[in-house]
């Protein structure tokens, strides 16, 4: 009866546990600003300097080198955002993610600027609480040991999109679609349109535009972002 009394006493403890943990990871995720109208817009250039854009969130992501500073080249840029991995840290790397509301369609745009050339990753996800790729936009710029931007094709592969040069600006334009696949329309130094890229496995619903780099020292600036959300999930 004692044995039987002390297990019963724990599943309680474990289903109180769990109970706990996710009404925490819950919470944190309704705390999280989400975008939701159906068009979002920001070129940075009324934010203030060294601050950080406050619809930058993520789930958890290690964002503190990330910043809007002046853009000093001549153009037309104004504000942007850098954003770096300088300091050394045990969870390496920075990442960060902009929240929308959860779309089965919809339209992503941004620019972006790589100034040592060392890998970026952009991709289109979910909320990802089992971290899953293979339905994700997943783009690199560029990706480790290639000279090209890439993105990830129907196979799970990424195919070569556009060459890669550093110190740029390149224009991103996706539409997404997660009934028949994505298109990419990009611009730097050349161009190039990729339509109906398939996806490996089918996704349910995008909702977060996420950047992350892992190499020390490297830092790349985003500006213009927009995005349309045309079917919501
Ligand atoms: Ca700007
Ligand atoms: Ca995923």
């Amino acid at each position: 009866m004692v044995e039987i009394a002390k297990k019963l006493n724990l599943m309680i403890i474990e289903i109180f546990v769990i109970f706990i943990i996710s009404t925490g990871v819950f919470l944190y995720y309704i705390k999280q600003p989400v975008f939701t109208h159906n068009y979002i817009e920001n070129d940075f250039d009324d934010d203030k300097l060294g601050s950080i854009p406050s619809e930058f969130t993520g789930t958890g992501r290690r964002f503190e080198e990330v910043q809007v500073v002046q853009w000093n080249e001549t153009d037309n840029h104004g504000n942007v955002v850098e954003i770096g991995y300088f300091e050394e840290r045990e969870l390496f790397g920075t990442e960060l993610s902009i929240l929308f509301e959860k779309s089965t369609k919809g339209i992503v745009e941004f620019d972006v600027y790589n100034k040592v050339g060392g890998q970026i990753y952009i991709d289109i996800v979910q909320e990802d609480f089992i971290y899953d790729p293979d339905d994700d936009i997943c783009i690199r710029m560029p990706r480790a040991n290639r000279d090209h931007i890439t993105a990830m094709d129907g196979l799970g592969v990424h195919k070569n999109i556009l060459y890669f040069t550093e110190k740029i600006w390149y224009s991103f334009r996706i539409q997404f679609d997660t009934e028949t696949g994505w298109d990419l329309i990009i611009v730097g130094l050349g161009s190039n349109t990729f339509n109906h890229f398939q996806f490996f496995h089918q996704p349910e619903y995008f909702s977060q535009l996420y950047w992350g780099i892992y190499i020390l020292d490297n830092v790349f600036y985003i500006d213009n972002i927009r995005i349309s959300l045309l079917e919501q999930y």
